[in-house]
């Protein structure tokens, strides 16, 4: 198949950048992937670990038979994620009731990836979508679609595939408008498709994300160390933070951005920034909500990911972080000092006590 009638295809389901790489191992991913996990950068992400930096790295070791990846990129931070993800809105419209309140400050940011649906359903469909298509043009297409849950290194195999480079601050930087904001997926084909070159872009000398990431976590370029990193301490941290992570999350409650926002490749992409939650809202909202009634409100959203507890807790420590504490706040701070979570229980109590 032509590897234009490939984008075609891809285009048709709202998938506009994609590239194709060979299946054979990526060696040096999986020696750098061996090495943050040894480091003990990969934090208490214990899935990281094991088996899966060969697995990740080996796409071959999930279907022996594959020739091929072909790699796409969805843009995510503004009006184009309509193309591929069916309610770009989501976050927002599932938080409705909380951003509807008043007062709207102090507010929290959640990440930009986070407002729409789940791109793991979102982006899988599509990615299955675009393989029916080409198996219908008899084109062998895989019948799993790889969007993060199972183990690949997207970002190597995307850069492989020629779709942009590794920045410092880890991500994959596309020469697209959308810059770093995109999800990447993967189908496997058994078919070998016509590979495209990698880019020689490199970021130079720039260093805007290393000296802008608020914690310190790119600790060398490429290098997250995902103990200090806000995304991580916001969304993957279980339980009780200690007070240097309550601390250095800032106003961040779900996910962090910032090394992207310095980022001058981004600097033309359409992005409606982070979403802004009024906190004092947000906690009422949160505190007599069970885990079951938070996953029905916001289901359709990333934020399940972190879930009730841990999405309340971070937003109890942004409002430390932050804020001057009205009646309103120690109100709502006594009322979350009895919650029946140990990790919000501390934190409300430990906000509580720093300003008595
Ligand atoms: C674990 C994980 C995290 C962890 C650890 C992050 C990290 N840097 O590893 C945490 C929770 C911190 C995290 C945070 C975020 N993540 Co994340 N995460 C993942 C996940 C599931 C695995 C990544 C992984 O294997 N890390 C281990 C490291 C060692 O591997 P790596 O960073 O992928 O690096 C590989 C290659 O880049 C290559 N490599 C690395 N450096 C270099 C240098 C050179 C010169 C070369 C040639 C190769 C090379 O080797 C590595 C091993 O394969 C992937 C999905 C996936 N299946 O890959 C998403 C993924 C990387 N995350 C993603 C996103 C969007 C984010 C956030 C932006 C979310 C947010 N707003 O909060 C932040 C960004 C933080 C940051 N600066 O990286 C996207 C990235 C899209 C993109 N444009 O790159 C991915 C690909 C998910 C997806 N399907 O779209 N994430
Ligand atoms: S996501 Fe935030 S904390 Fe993590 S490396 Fe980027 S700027 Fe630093
Ligand atoms: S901020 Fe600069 S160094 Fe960091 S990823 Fe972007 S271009 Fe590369």
């Amino acid at each position: 198949m032509m590897r234009e009638r490939l984008g075609e295809l891809a285009a048709r389901h709202g998938l506009e950048l994609i590239g194709v790489t060979d299946a054979g191992p990526l060696p040096d991913a999986r020696a750098r992937m061996e090495e943050s996990v040894a480091a003990g950068r990969m934090a208490r992400m214990d899935w990281m670990g094991g088996d899966r930096p060969r697995l990740a790295t080996d796409p071959r070791a999930q279907d022996p038979a594959a020739r091929s990846v072909i790699v796409v990129a969805a843009p995510y931070a503004g009006a184009d994620r309509a193309a591929w993800d069916p309610q770009p809105d989501a976050l927002r419209e599932a938080l409705a009731p909380v951003l509807a309140g008043s007062p709207a400050e102090p507010a929290g940011r959640i990440a930009r990836y986070a407002l729409g649906t789940d791109y793991h359903a979102a982006l899988r469909d599509r990615l299955g979508a675009l393989a029916d298509d080409l198996r219908r043009e008899g084109l062998p297409a895989g019948e799993v679609a790889y969007v993060d849950d199972r183990p690949l290194a997207e970002r190597a195999l995307a850069a492989r595939a020629g779709m942009g480079w590794i920045g410092k601050n880890s991500n994959l930087l596309t020469h697209a408008r959308a810059g770093s904001w995109v999800f990447l997926g993967a189908i496997l084909s058994s078919a070998d498709l016509p590979a495209d070159e990698p880019v020689r872009t490199t970021c130079g000398s720039c260093t805007r994300c290393l000296s802008g990431c608020p914690t310190g976590a790119i600790v060398a370029p490429q290098t997250i160390d995902a103990r200090r990193c806000i995304s991580y301490l916001t969304i993957e941290h279980p339980g009780v933070l200690d007070p240097w992570e309550a601390e250095a999350i800032g106003d961040w409650i779900f996910g962090c951005d910032v090394c992207q926002e310095v980022c001058p490749v981004n600097a033309d992409a359409d992005d409606s920034g982070p979403l802004l939650v009024p906190l004092l809202p947000l906690i009422a909202w949160l505190l007599p909500l069970g885990g079951r009634a938070f996953g029905r409100a916001v289901g359709s959203s990333a934020l399940t990911r972190a879930g009730r507890h841990r999405l309340l807790r971070n937003a109890i420590a942004a409002l430390g972080n932050v804020a001057e504490l009205t009646p309103e706040a120690l109100a709502l701070l006594e009322r979350a000092s009895g919650d029946r979570r140990t990790e919000v229980r501390v934190q409300a109590a430990r906000v509580l006590r720093s300003r008595s």
